[in-house]
C-alpha cells in the first residue's frame, strides 16, 4: 500500500472517530490482569484505586480453591497497564499448620490508611479474618495480624466509610452445623479499629456476602446473595446503625456473589449472573451483567459483560474512579481476573422490553445470509425424499470440488453455511461408525471420503461458519421409531460435533415418521412429535459440547421456522414466540412462525429456508429452473429485508460441482445486492429528532447515520411515538430506506411510515408495521432532499440504531 494512502486511511479512520456519538453505556476498556496466570486457579478479586491512573488488585490463587496452597495475590495498575502480579499473604500459621486464604478486600480511607483483608482457614464456616495495613498507598505492608475474635472482616465486598470517618463492613457467616448463611454489619473507626457487630434480621433467608450502597436521603441498602435463588436487601434509615428485615429483590441470583457501588450522580450499580442456580456452583454463571437503579428497587440491567452457553464469570467486584468511570473486575473461567472499565451516562438507558437476543443470536442475526447445501444419495436417484434403501455405491461424485462450493457461496456474500450431513434417507455424508449407510462404503474416494471434513475445512478457508444438518427423520434405520434409534441419533450428534465443530447453528427440520425401508422392514412407522426424541435431552448434549449453537427447528429455540419455504417472512415480523405448546414437526402453526407474537415470551426470531431450485436436492430437470437474480432479490427483501436470515439453499450436482447455471444466478444476485445498495445517501446526514432521550449526546438522532451499530436514537420513557428527519444534503433519487432497532434492548417498533420531502410538502411513500433486527423498504423511486420517518406505534420508547437511504 503506498503511503498516502496508509495516511488517507487513517485519517478517515480518525475522522469517523471523532464525529461518532458514543454509545450509551460505553466500554472504555477489557482486559486480562495477567497475560500468564502465575497459578491454576483464581478467584474473588477486589480493587481500589490508589491515585490518579492507578489502581490495585487483589485475588486469591493457587491449585484450587480449598487448597491449603491458595495465598492472597496482589497487581498494580499503572497508566493503563497491569504489572506483574505478587504474593501478599498466605495461610501458613504459627503452629507450622498451613490453610488455605479465601476472598481479600482492599479498600482505602479518605485520610489514607490502605487495608488488605482476607481469611485464612480450611473453610468458608471456620476461616477467621486477617488484616494488613499500608500506610504508603501499597509500598510497604504490616505484618499480617488476625482479626478479634469472631470478628470477619469485610466477607467480600469492600466497605463504605460514613461522612463521620466511621467504616462500615459488610460481612456474613456460614454455621458450622445447620448450614445457615446470615448476613450482618461490622463498623470500626477510620483507622479499622474498634470494631462493632451490627445484626441484621435474615428472616428465611440464605444470604452472604453484602454490598452497601448510600442514597442522597442518607438511606442505606445492603445487596447480598441468596440461597433463594434472588439477590436479597435490607435497608437502614439511621446511618446503619439499624436494618430491616432481609427481602427479596426482582432480580434472579444463582447462589454467586455479586458487587454494587453508588456512583457519585447517584446512579447504583450492580453487578450480578442474571440466572437461577443450575445443577452444580458454575451452572448460572455463565452470564454476567451491570444492571442500574435509580432507587434500589426497580432495576435494569445495562450492560452484558458475559452470555456464554457455559462457563464461570463470577465474583465481580466494582468501583467507581474519581474520573468517573466504573471499574469491575471478575473470575474469567478460574484461570484469570478480567477487567472492564465503562462509562455509564447520567441518563441511562431504556429498560429492555420483552426477550432480548442472546449473544449467539445476535451474531447470527449480524450473519444475514446464510447457505444450505443439500447433497445425499437423492442426488443421484433424482428423489427428494430418499427410501432409505439406496445401494451406497450410488453415491459417487466424481469431479467434487468443495473449494468450488464454498468459493462460490463466499463471494455471494454468504456468512455461514448449513450441510446435510444426514438426510432423511440415513446416508451419511462422513464415515459414521454407527451404520453402513455411509460415504465410507461408497466409490467416492474409494470410501476415505468425507463431505463433513471438506465441507468444515473449506468453510473454515473461507471465513464462513459450518452448521449441521442431521435428520431425525431416518427411513433406513431399523430402529427408528423405537427408543434404540434414538441413541443412534445421539451417537451420531456426538460424532459430528466433536470431530467437526465448531457449529454455529444446529438444523433439525420437522419432517417426521412414515413409510421407509427400516432397515428391510418397509413399512410405515409414526413417531410422537412432541416426545419421541426427547428434544430438551438431545438439545443438552449437543450444548454440551457446543455451548453457544444456535438451535433451529420449528420451534426454535435458536431460531423458528418461518412458516413457508417460500423464501417469504411476515410483512409483520415478530422475533418472539410463545413456544410452550410448540415442537417441530407440528401442524398448522405456519402463519404463526411466519408473523411471531407481539407477546412472545422468547426470543426466537425467523430463519427463511428457501432452494435457489424448485427441488432442495439437485436435479438435471430443473437446470432451466434456477431462480433468476431478480427473483433471488425479490427473496432478499422478504427475508433479510423484513428482519430475518435468509438460509439459501445450493444443492451440488452429481458431479459435485455448483452446477454453472446457479453459479451465475448467484453471481447476478450479488451485483444486484451491490448495485442497489451501494453508496448509502444518509451515511453521516445531519439528522434531527422530534425528541430524544433526556436531551443528551449518548441518545440523539445523530447515532441514527454514524454507522455505528452500537450507538441509538431514543425517547424518554413515556415517548412511543416520534420523527427523525434525515437531510440529504441536495435532491437525490431515493429508491430503499434500511431501517435497524437496537434489539438488544428488544423489539419495540409497531407501525412506521416514511415520507419524502416533495416541492415544499411531506409525501408519505411507505408505510409497515415491525422493524426488528433490519427492514429495508423499496420505494417507488421518488427525488427528495429530505426523508421523515415517523415511528407510529411502539411497545415503549422506539430505539433505533439506523437509518439508511439508498
Ligand atoms: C424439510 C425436508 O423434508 C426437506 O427435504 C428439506 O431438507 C427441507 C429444508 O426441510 O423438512
Amino acid at each position: 500500500m503506498h503511503l498516502k494512502s496508509v495516511f488517507f486511511l487513517l485519517f478517515a479512520f480518525a475522522g469517523a472517530t471523532l464525529f461518532a456519538q458514543t454509545p450509551a453505556v460505553l466500554l472504555v476498556k477489557e482486559e486480562f490482569i495477567f497475560d500468564t496466570p502465575p497459578v491454576p486457579s483464581c478467584h474473588a478479586s477486589s480493587i481500589v484505586q490508589l491515585g490518579d491512573q492507578h489502581l490495585m488488585a487483589t485475588w486469591f490463587g493457587g491449585t484450587a480453591e480449598g487448597k491449603p496452597d491458595v495465598t492472597i495475590w496482589l497487581a498494580e495498575y499503572r497508566k493503563g497497564k497491569w504489572g506483574q502480579p505478587k504474593q501478599m499473604a498466605d495461610g501458613i500459621m504459627d503452629a507450622g499448620k498451613r490453610y488455605p486464604c479465601w476472598n481479600p478486600v482492599l479498600f482505602k480511607t479518605r485520610e489514607g490508611k490502605l487495608m488488605l483483608y482476607y481469611k485464612v482457614g480450611p473453610n468458608p464456616r471456620e476461616w477467621w479474618g486477617m488484616v494488613r495495613y499500608s500506610t504508603d498507598n501499597g509500598k510497604n505492608w504490616s505484618a499480617p495480624e488476625k482479626l478479634p475474635e469472631g470478628i470477619m472482616g469485610p466477607i467480600k465486598n469492600k466497605p463504605i466509610q460514613l461522612p463521620n470517618g466511621d467504616i462500615l463492613h459488610p460481612t456474613s457467616t456460614e454455621s458450622v452445623t445447620g448450614n445457615i448463611w446470615h448476613v450482618h454489619l461490622e463498623k470500626t473507626d477510620k483507622n479499622g479499629k474498634n470494631w462493632q457487630k451490627i445484626s441484621i434480621d435474615n428472616g428465611d433467608f440464605g444470604a452472604i456476602q453484602p454490598s452497601i450502597l448510600t442514597y442522597p436521603d442518607g438511606k442505606m441498602q445492603m445487596l447480598c446473595r441468596s440461597r433463594q435463588n434472588v439477590v436479597v436487601q435490607t435497608w437502614s434509615s439511621d446511618g446503619g446503625k439499624t436494618w430491616s428485615p432481609v427481602s427479596a429483590l426482582s432480580l434472579p441470583n444463582p447462589n454467586s456473589g455479586t458487587d454494587a457501588v453508588t456512583l457519585k450522580n447517584g446512579t447504583q450499580i450492580l453487578i450480578y449472573n442474571p440466572l437461577i442456580r443450575g445443577s452444580d456452583w458454575a451452572k448460572g454463571r455463565n452470564k454476567l451483567r451491570v444492571a442500574a437503579s435509580k432507587d434500589g428497587t426497580n432495576w435494569q440491567d445495562i450492560y452484558t459483560l458475559e452470555d456464554e452457553g457455559k462457563g464461570e464469570f463470577s465474583y465481580p467486584a466494582v468501583i467507581q474512579t474519581t474520573d468517573g468511570l466504573v471499574h469491575i473486575t471478575y473470575t474469567h473461567e478460574r484461570k484469570n481476573v478480567k477487567h472492564v472499565v465503562l462509562k455509564v451516562p447520567d441518563v441511562l438507558p431504556p429498560k429492555p422490553v420483552g426477550p432480548t437476543p442472546s449473544k449467539a443470536q445476535m451474531g447470527w442475526h449480524e450473519m444475514e445470509q446464510n447457505a444450505f447445501i443439500h447433497f445425499t444419495t437423492n442426488t443421484f436417484t433424482d428423489l427428494e425424499w430418499g427410501y432409505g434403501d439406496e445401494k451406497p455405491s450410488i453415491f459417487n461424485p466424481t469431479q467434487t470440488d468443495v473449494d468450488q462450493w464454498i468459493k462460490t457461496l463466499k463471494e455471494a456474500g454468504f456468512k455461514g453455511a448449513i450441510l446435510t450431513c444426514k438426510h432423511h434417507d440415513g446416508f451419511t455424508l462422513f464415515p459414521s461408525q454407527y451404520t453402513e449407510h455411509s460415504i465410507k462404503n461408497s466409490p467416492y474416494k474409494n470410501g476415505k471420503g468425507d463431505i463433513v471434513r471438506e465441507v468444515a475445512d473449506a468453510c473454515k478457508k473461507y471465513g464462513l461458519k459450518f452448521g449441521v444438518y442431521l435428520s431425525p427423520w431416518d427411513r433406513n434405520h431399523p430402529e427408528y421409531g423405537k427408543p434404540g434409534y434414538v441413541e443412534y441419533y445421539r451417537n451420531q450428534l456426538k460424532e459430528i460435533f466433536t470431530n467437526y465443530g465448531p457449529a454455529f447453528e444446529m438444523w433439525f427440520d420437522g419432517a417426521n415418521g412414515g413409510d421407509g425401508y427400516y432397515g428391510g422392514a418397509r413399512e410405515k412407522r409414526q413417531i410422537k412429535g412432541s416426545t419421541y426424541y426427547d428434544w430438551p435431552k438431545t438439545l443438552d448434549l449437543v450444548r454440551q459440547m457446543e455451548p453457544n449453537v444456535i438451535f433451529f427447528s420449528d420451534a426454535g429455540p435458536g431460531v423458528r421456522w418461518v412458516g413457508n419455504e417460500r423464501g417469504v417472512a411476515g410483512e409483520t415480523n415478530w422475533n418472539s414466540i410463545t413456544p410452550d405448546t410448540l415442537f417441530a414437526g407440528k401442524g398448522g402453526i405456519e402463519k404463526l412462525l411466519n408473523t411471531g407474537s407481539e407477546d412472545g415470551t422468547q426470543w426466537i426470531p425467523a430463519e427463511v429456508d428457501v432452494s435457489i431450485r424448485p427441488g432442495w436436492f439437485y436435479h438435471a430437470k430443473e437446470d432451466a429452473k434456477v431462480r433468476t437474480p431478480e427473483n433471488l432479490f425479490d427473496i432478499y427483501l422478504t427475508s433479510v429485508g423484513r428482519g430475518s436470515t435468509l438460509l439459501l439453499n445450493v444443492p451440488p450436482d452429481r458431479r459435485g460441482l455448483i452446477h454453472e447455471n446457479d453459479v451465475k444466478a448467484l453471481q447476478g444476485w450479488r451485483a444486484l445486492i451491490d448495485r442497489e445498495f451501494k453508496t448509502n445517501l444518509a451515511a453521516n446526514a445531519k439528522v434531527k429528532a422530534s425528541a430524544y432521550r433526556g436531551n443528551v449526546a449518548n441518545y440523539a438522532p445523530g447515532n441514527l447515520t454514524d454507522g455505528n451499530k452500537e450507538t441509538y436514537w431514543t425517547t424518554n420513557d413515556d415517548v412511543t411515538t416520534g420523527s427523525v428527519e434525515i437531510d440529504l444534503g441536495k435532491p437525490q433519487t431515493v429508491k430503499y430506506i434500511t431501517l435497524k432497532e437496537y434489539i438488544a434492548l428488544g423489539q419495540r417498533v409497531k407501525a412506521f411510515e416514511v415520507e419524502a420531502w416533495q416541492n415544499g410538502a411531506w409525501q408519505k411513500v411507505a408505510q409497515a408495521t415491525t422493524i426488528g433486527y433490519k427492514r429495508i423498504l423499496k420505494l417507488t423511486p421518488v427525488q427528495t432532499d429530505k426523508i421523515r420517518v415517523t415511528i407510529t406505534a411502539s411497545k415503549a420508547s422506539p430505539v433505533l440504531s439506523a437509518v439508511e437511504v439508498y
